[in-house]
């Protein structure tokens, strides 16, 4: 049987962070040419925005919604991080692989920064006909704050639930989730809380790694595991075998 599987990209593993919309193109090729060597699964991607979107939002404070002076935000927000989701498709079409951008932007809503709608048909159609959506972080309407930033990682929990996903990934810049410098094989609810991850300062517009892995734990609960890795350990994950990392799960 065919699998779907659910890949995200973080931010940082695709840009400089520290550079104006960097992206690490060498990084991309690697990427897709890792995806390319797999056949029989049905990938969607997702990617973080890193240096493109990221300082646009925090520059136009997107993060706590529309005030009447930053709308213009909105274009130069979702104008970034469309930049980096051509160069990520770009380096998949180039592997041979049928990848097509979609925006959440176009197909989202959120209400007080959670998304409250996602449109789900055409990625379950795309799949079916052999295209592998790529899908971002991005800003989007909000019900209540006007706009908001909707995470990579608010897009895997919803689209893992929506689309019934076999196996979900997270690609990182680390090799999982660390707690005193040491990997975590496992993570559920109540290490969460001991490890002291949750109540470290975020790093980004929406919440760095103690972000990820609240989405994570509250998809957990619904029954579906999750797994953060190192980025040079996808191929280990899309075989099903040890990436090395994180295991995100339910509490038993
Ligand atoms: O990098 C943020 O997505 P993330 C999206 O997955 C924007 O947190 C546009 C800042």
């Amino acid at each position: 049987m065919t699998e779907t599987v659910v890949l995200k990209l973080g931010g940082s593993v695709i840009t400089d962070k520290s550079g104006a919309c960097a992206i690490d193109h060498a990084r991309l090729e690697r990427i897709a040419s890792d995806i390319a060597a797999r056949e029989g699964l049905f990938v969607i991607l997702i990617h973080g925005a890193g240096s493109c979107g990221h300082p646009e939002a925090r520059r136009f404070r997107l993060d706590r919604g529309l005030d009447g002076e930053n709308t213009a935000g909105i274009y130069r927000t979702h104008a970034a991080v469309c930049r980096l989701n051509d160069a990520v498709v770009d380096a998949l079409r180039n592997e041979g692989i049928e990848a097509l951008g979609v925006h959440p932007l176009g197909m989202a809503l959120a209400d007080d920064g959670r998304l409250v709608r996602c449109e789900t048909a055409h990625i379950r159609l795309m799949l079916k006909h052999g295209v592998m959506p790529v899908l971002h972080g991005d800003v989007v309407m909000d019900l209540t704050r006007g706009a908001s930033i909707v995470s990579g990682d608010q897009l895997v929990a919803h689209l893992a639930e929506a689309v019934q996903v076999s196996r979900v990934g997270l690609a990182t810049d680390v090799p999982g989730v660390l707690c005193g410098g040491t990997v975590m094989p496992r993570i559920d609810r109540n290490a969460f809380f001991a490890s002291g991850i949750a109540g470290s300062q975020a790093t980004d517009v929406t919440g760095g790694m103690k972000g990820k892995v609240a989405e994570l734990l509250a998809l957990a609960e619904k029954g579906i595991e999750s797994n953060i890795f190192h980025v040079s350990r996808i191929g280990a994950f899309l075989d099903l075998t040890d990436h090395g990392g994180t295991v995100v799960a339910g509490s038993r």
